[in-house]
């Protein structure tokens, strides 16, 4: 959110128009100064300088297990100067004069992020919990409350008693604070909309998420070709022409933009670091679980962003990916390598249960695209979600682009499955179903079954999601219930796959980590191979 301010008011303030001026604070505890998203976020903030951004960490030495020494030593303050952040320290968690102070502080600091150590005790006041594991998750009891509000000099047998007073008091502090500073920035954005209106229209859209007229004008649109397109690059034009339409759409990787093909090449995308907050391209460093965390708060910001890695840290982004579906933000996470494209590298970098505990994700989209055109289909209906995130899992290697006169159009992306490759007639005795790059593998294993007098039909499923959210009619148009006889295709666990192909039906799937060697050997060793797809389909059909 500290750094969607700075790209907002890069964008957005004028002279005399302060817009967007806001700072970000965070109250934090032990548990996340231990975690260690705290630490990619806090490294990255320190980098960029970000000085709109202050934590305040209360420090009472107690979580769950007991005092933190049990696990918890470093010299925090040294490592939050070693980040880059200015570093205040407040003996007293109730000093309030000495917390204004360091408030005071933070606002005058320039060029880094203030961090706050508030020395503070659990369970303040209460006689025999204070400083105890006890008083973070056990009621103190009755008991124990009215000791507690004996020490606070509080009526003891008051239960959810606000004094006289208190209301007013704050209605005249924070209330008409508040209400003033809304008032004279309701009349600031007034006055702004007069003079620069195409911004005001900018701000108003972006608050509603909404998307600038002709967001999706220049479009590509891949032309048949049997060597095809990989994913990614697919994928880099149409972010290249999506961050050109909509002035509010930016991004970047976890240090493998190159290899992602994130990268915004235009004239003026830009990069953003310090001095260039205006930037559209950002350098998240090798931190995936931050990246994913900041593109949640850019997006909380209203800005549409996205953030990119290879498909197996996927896993590291997760909790933020989780999070971004809980909190029903229509984040973008942009994932190439998807399968065992990448080859050599092997089984560490090969993915194989991501896409199916993506998929178990409430919420969350998660789209595997067949060929370039099916890209470009993914990213028109991405940008128009509102409250969903996204994860777009795209091929390294070329995927033969299929002809859209021949086969459907890529727009039943849109549905999350749809009748790619249809039986003469529209009466198939097997369906053949495959997301991304083994689209084209059934494909090509369906033209064999035509060319036997097969009846086959061949279904894209680029999401599931997508495809459970049709009426129950379109579903059963894409996969009859009468016709038992399916093969499922991925390069991927088949966990969940029995879903669609029933208890007749069989899946072609990773039982593995994968292996090291080039994608064809590896394809042939795991069975993706057109003719290996026809010896099953003729199995089920008793036709071999
Ligand atoms: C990622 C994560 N791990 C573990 C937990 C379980 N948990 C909840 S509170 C807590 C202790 C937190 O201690 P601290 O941040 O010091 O809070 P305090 O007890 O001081 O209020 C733990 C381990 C959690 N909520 N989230
Ligand atoms: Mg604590």
């Amino acid at each position: 959110m500290a750094i969607a301010q700075k790209w907002l008011a890069s964008r957005y303030n004028r002279p005399g128009f302060a817009i967007f001026d806001y700072n970000t604070y965070a109250v934090c505890g032990d548990g996340c100064m231990m975690e260690g998203v705290a630490s990619e976020a806090a490294s990255l903030a320190g980098h960029l300088g970000l000085d709109n951004l202050c934590w305040i960490y209360d420090n009472n030495h107690i979580t769950i297990e007991g005092s933190t020494s049990i696990a918890f030593t470093e010299d925090i303050a040294a490592r939050f100067l070693g980040y880059g952040w200015n570093v205040l320290r407040v003996g007293d968690a109730n000093d309030i004069d000495l917390i204004e102070h360091a408030l005071g502080v933070f606002h005058k600091t320039k060029g880094r992020p203030t961090f706050i150590i508030l020395d503070s005790h659990i369970g303040y006041g209460s006689p025999h919990k204070q400083d105890t594991a006890a008083a973070h998750g056990e009621p103190l009891g009755e008991e124990e409350v009215r000791l507690t509000k004996r020490a606070y000099g509080w009526p003891e047998d008051a239960k959810f008693l606000v004094p006289d007073g208190v209301r007013e008091h704050f209605t005249a502090g924070i209330g008409a604070r508040g209400a003033e500073a809304r008032r004279q920035w309701t009349d600031l954005f007034y006055t702004y909309r007069t003079k620069h209106s195409n911004l005001a229209t900018e701000i108003d859209q972006m608050q509603r998420r909404e998307l600038p007229a002709e967001w999706d004008r220049n479009f590509p649109v891949f032309l048949a070709d049997p060597k095809g397109v990989a994913g990614r690059d697919a994928s880099s034009e149409v972010l290249n022409v999506i961050a050109q339409n909509v002035p509010w759409f930016l991004g970047g990787s976890a240090d493998l933009a190159p290899s992602n093909k994130t990268t915004l090449k235009f004239d003026g995308a830009g990069d953003f670091q310090a001095d260039s907050p205006g930037g559209k391209n950002l350098h998240f460093g090798i931190r995936e679980h931050a990246m994913a965390a900041t593109v949640n708060g850019l997006v909380l910001s209203k800005i549409r962003a996205f953030g990119a890695t290879f498909f197996i840290f996927s896993d590291y982004a997760r909790p933020a990916i989780r999070l971004a579906a809980l909190m029903e933000l229509p984040a973008i996470f942009i994932f190439t390598h998807d399968a065992m494209g990448d080859g050599e590298d092997g089984p560490t970098h090969q993915p194989v249960e991501q896409l199916i505990s993506l998929r178990a994700i409430p919420g969350l989209i998660t789209l595997r695209p067949g060929d370039a055109n099916e890209v470009v289909e993914a990213y028109r209906y991405v940008m128009q979600l509102r409250h969903q995130p996204t994860v777009l899992a795209l091929s390294r290697q070329p995927l033969p682009t299929l002809d859209r006169g021949k086969y459907a159009a890529a727009s039943g992306v849109a549905r999350g499955a749809y009748v790619l490759a249809d039986a003469p007639g529209g009466k198939p005795e097997v369906i053949l179903i495959a997301s991304g790059s083994e689209v084209c593998l059934v494909v090509q294993a369906h033209e064999k079954l035509i060319a036997e007098g097969i009846r086959s039909r061949v279904v894209s499923m680029p999401s599931w999601d997508i495809f459970e959210h049709q009426t129950r009619e379109y579903q059963d148009s894409v996969l009859p219930p009468d016709v038992k006889v399916r093969v499922a295709v991925e390069q991927a666990s088949t966990l969940g796959w029995e879903r669609y192909v029933g208890r007749e039906g069989r899946v072609i799937g990773m039982h593995t980590f994968g292996a090291s060697a080039p994608l064809k050997e590896l394809q042939k060793k795991f069975g993706f191979e057109p003719d290996r797809v026809v010896a099953v389909a003729k199995e089920l059909l008793g036709k071999h």
